[in-house]
């Protein structure tokens, strides 16, 4: 199984700032988390960061064919852009929303998400953990699916 992981604008500043809102793990903390994750898994997993809204849409087009799955965080891009949403909708690939922080619980102009319109599963507020869960989650879906 192969999983496509895809970062937002500024992910790859995780740790450096904010701690109280995203946690105090870096960026590279979530990379190992990602390695460690496929290697006890047995999947492979291609993680992409991007501060560009068409590069994110690009590798997800180039997801399909390629991937059984698509785990993203859009970050600033999940409350603007119809864009991802589009291309999300497009590949219709199993596709996991995550959120290091509960966006619920925070400003009004993040209560949207567009991103999450294509999505099976939204994960917020579990920090990186979140994205394991995601991982996790879109592997018993695929294991759940297979031969159908
Ligand atoms: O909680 C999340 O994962 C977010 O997607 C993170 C985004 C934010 O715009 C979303 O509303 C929720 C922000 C990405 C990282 O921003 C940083 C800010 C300060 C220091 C380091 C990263």
């Amino acid at each position: 199984m192969r999983i496509l992981v895809l970062n937002g604008p500024n992910i790859n500043l995780l740790g450096i700032r904010e701690p109280d809102v995203y946690g105090s793990e870096s960026f590279q903390d979530l990379l190992t988390l990602l390695e460690n994750t496929a290697r006890e898994e047995n999947i492979e997993i291609v993680q992409y960061q991007s501060n560009h809204e068409g590069c994110l849409v690009d590798r997800i087009q180039e997801a399909l064919g390629q991937f059984d799955g698509i785990v993203i965080n859009p970050a600033a891009y999940t409350h603007t852009s119809i864009a991802i949403l589009d291309a999300l909708k497009a590949v219709g690939l199993p596709a996991v929303e995550v959120h290091i922080s509960d966006v619920r619980r925070r400003e009004d102009f993040r209560q949207i998400s567009y991103a999450g319109m294509a999505c099976c599963k939204t994960i917020m507020g579990h920090g990186i953990e979140g994205y394991r869960e995601a991982i996790l989650y879109l592997k018993d879906r695929h294991n759940n699916t297979a031969g159908r």
